[in-house]
């Protein structure tokens, strides 16, 4: 049983309204030519990634990949930058340089999203072993999808963290696509936490990934294992994403119906009906929540509006180290 209070319930549930109203908007701007690059959105996956990330300070670092918008907000990243990071803006968290696959904020322990499928693994990993090194109790998240974990920089960074006895988490959110591949045809077994036992670690599943009180108890188990120095751990959740791949994707090889009965599953209804009938919130309040939420992004969008592009001058900055 988990004991949150209620500031942390609404705390939770304030990130999840951020993450679907940023990327419900960033949809819509799209289409009008706003949004610099490509873009992959984290509507669905708001439980997913935010009981996950409810477990960590800012001392505790994140490796997110190409789909990171929704860990990115819930480590607080700041909404002005990240919605002008996505219009190319040099106001963005990344001086509009990156896009959306290169958000980061390392103040708050958010190492960034990245473009390279099983690109953050490795990364973590080294993450890890500078925490071991120094002798911190922080801990390091690799969020990834399912496809990835068949990448090779998977399995190496996995059995070198084990072998080290690295402080990392391998966060899998299974959404059964990377990009058009179901994940039958590419992964010849049921579930991927399983594979924490060829390394000699321990695997947690969650099954309802949109249940995000499930999500955190089953990551408050991977948390207190990992930080109690016992050596890192994979955690399985089972989510959705509700729309295409990415911005370039109808999502043509999934059936309305399939996508119907994901999103009749919706993680934030799911959460208002647990906040409502446990009578830890009403629903004015929630509601109350939402309006914030939705101005917030409107600011947002304001001020990504309003902010220059970078010029031309500064291309070479940043290139290289000096
Ligand atoms: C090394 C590499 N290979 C291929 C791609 C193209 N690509 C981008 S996302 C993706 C699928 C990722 O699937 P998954 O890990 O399940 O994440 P999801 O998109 O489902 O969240 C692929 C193949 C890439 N960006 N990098
Ligand atoms: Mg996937």
């Amino acid at each position: 049983m988990v004991t949150l209070s209620k500031e942390q319930h609404l705390e939770m549930y304030l990130k999840m309204e951020r993450i679907r109203e940023f990327d419900m908007r960033i949809n819509k701007l799209v289409r009008r030519g706003f949004v610099q690059g490509m873009t992959h959105f984290s509507v669905g996956e708001e439980a997913a990634n935010v009981g996950a990330v409810a477990h960590l300070s800012y001392d505790d670092l994140i490796f997110s990949n190409h789909r990171g918008h929704g860990q990115s907000i819930a480590k607080d990243m700041d909404l002005n930058g990240m919605m002008a990071e996505l219009a190319g803006k040099v106001t963005g968290v990344s001086k509009g340089r990156g896009g959306s696959m290169h958000l980061a904020d390392f103040a708050k322990g958010n190492y960034g999203t990245n473009g390279i499928v099983g690109g953050g693994y490795a990364m973590a990993v080294g993450a890890a072993l500078t925490q071991q090194y120094k002798g911190t109790d922080n801990i390091v998240v690799a969020f990834s999808g399912d496809g990835a974990t068949n990448e090779g920089s998977f399995h190496e960074s996995v059995n070198m963290a084990a072998v080290w006895k690295l402080p990392v988490i391998f966060f899998i959110i299974n959404n059964r696509y990377g990009i058009s591949m179901d994940i039958t045809k590419a992964t010849n077994t049921p579930h991927l936490y399983t594979r924490a036992e060829a390394y000699g670690i321990p695997g947690f599943y969650c099954e309802d990934g949109n249940d995000v009180i499930a999500v955190y108890e089953t990551m408050g188990q991977a948390v207190d294992y990992v930080r109690s120095g016992k050596g890192p751990a994979i955690v399985e959740v089972e989510s959705y994403r509700w729309f295409g791949h990415s911005t370039a994707d109808a999502g043509k090889y999934r059936t309305k119906e399939e996508v119907d009965t994901w999103k009749a599953k919706d993680p934030i209804l799911k959460y208002r009906d647990y906040l409502t009938s446990e009578n830890i919130a009403d629903a004015k309040e929630l509601d109350a929540i939402r309006e914030q939420v939705v101005k917030e992004i409107d600011d947002a969008y304001e001020f990504a509006q309003n902010s220059p592009d970078p010029d031309l001058s500064v291309a070479f900055e940043d290139v290289w180290v000096d």
